[in-house]
């Protein structure tokens, strides 16, 4: 029996999260911060041991490539991140052991991320995890970092199942003026959300309970992915409303009309029914394709009295990124807007930065 039905048949799935590189330890920081109910382990993989030294003590910090970067960093370069990664790459394979669910996270252009990330993903699709990356394309100021971030979307897609990309030119459409360091805190806070929400519908007794079995098959060897997030703001149509706002997400770099696939976690107060979450999940599955496979999770949080949340991930969507050049104009601009168990190199929980 291979690790993928043991875990099927015996419930839930384990689930891993990767940060790589300054913006992916910050974002899994940001989890650690929030809190996942249930098991989900949280890594930080960097070049750079200070930037591991100022995250959560709570997170496995991982300095890979020291011989390279002398613990520095990249500083941009791709080919020194994929150098470090290739000499950790028998580290990655026991970090990932006995792994169903791998999320990866980090900003794309920044060296180590763009190099490492396509390597962790190789290492764990070969080890039988369904991979979900969700990475930053950046800002338009950020020029130097463009072309390499859409390469490594490229690369990236080919080896995970999923690569959703936030493009953060979107966000600063979304809320102008937004400084950049209280933009990446959005980011950071949504990519926390969306693997939140997906980990504790899938471990923990929720309204819906999402199956892996049906996220796989929504996610897997579907390209490029896309995340939305909507709120309902009118307590009359609220499922109308939220709905509408999760299609005119401004996020949304591509057609969703195509997508392949699609999950959706929602969260509401105990007033939340099933009638409504299906109606939800009804409403999004007619704006795509009838093929898709859609799935999807509601949890009744506290302090969600009145309110429904949706982030949803789609995959599978026509890339921008696919040629290796970003159609920047192609994109859609829309008004709407427990204690972790984790094992460490060794098998024992650690927590800290290790060397490997
Ligand atoms: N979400 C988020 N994005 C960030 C943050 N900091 C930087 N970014 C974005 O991530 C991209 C990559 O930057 P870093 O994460 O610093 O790069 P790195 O992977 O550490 O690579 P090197 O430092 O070049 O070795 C940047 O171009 C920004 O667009 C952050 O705190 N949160
Ligand atoms: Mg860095």
């Amino acid at each position: 029996m291979d690790s993928s039905q043991e875990t099927l048949n015996s419930g839930a799935p384990k689930i891993l999260v990767i940060g790589v590189g300054g913006a992916g330890g910050n974002t899994v920081h940001r989890m650690n911060f929030l809190g996942i109910d249930g098991s989900c382990g949280l890594v930080a993989v960097n070049t750079d041991k200070q930037q591991l030294g100022v995250i959560s003590d709570d997170l496995i910090k991982v300095l890979i490539g020291k011989s390279i970067t002398q613990g520095m960093g990249t500083k941009g370069d791709i080919t020194k991140g994929i150098k470090a990664a290739e000499t950790s790459r028998a580290s990655f394979g026991k970090i990932l052991e006995g792994i169903n669910f791998l999320f990866l996270t980090g900003g794309m252009g920044g060296g180590t991320s763009t190099g490492t990330l396509p390597i962790i993903a190789d290492v764990a699709k070969q080890q039988g995890a369904l991979v979900c990356s969700i990475v930053t394309f950046p800002f338009d100021l950020e020029r130097s970092k463009m072309l390499k971030a859409e390469d490594g979307i490229v690369e990236l897609s080919e080896k995970s199942d999923t690569t959703v990309v936030i493009n953060n030119n979107r966000l600063a459409e979304l809320v102008p003026g937004l400084p950049v360091a209280d933009a990446f805190k959005v980011i950071d806070e949504l990519i926390a959300k969306t693997v939140k929400g997906i980990t504790e519908s899938l471990t923990q007794p929720s309204l819906v309970s999402l199956n892996f079995a049906d996220v796989k098959s929504a996610l897997s060897n579907n390209g490029v992915g896309l995340l939305a997030f909507g709120e309902s703001r009118e307590p009359t149509d609220r499922i109308g409303d939220v709905v509408q706002d999760v299609l005119n997400n401004t996020l949304l770099d591509a057609d969703i009309s195509e997508a392949k696939g699609a999950v959706l976690n929602i969260t509401g107060g105990s007033d939340l029914t099933l009638n409504e979450a299906k109606s939800i999940g009804e409403l999004i599955m007619q704006r795509i394709s009838p093929e898709a496979t859609v799935t999807w999770g509601a949890r009744v949080r506290e302090n969600f009295e009145g309110k429904v949340e949706v982030i949803a991930v789609f995959s599978g969507v026509p890339s921008p990124y696919r040629a290796g050049r970003f159609e920047r104009e192609a994109g859609k601009s829309s008004s709407g807007a427990s204690k972790y168990a984790i094992r460490g190199l060794d098998g024992k929980l650690k927590k800290g930065i290790i060397e490997v």
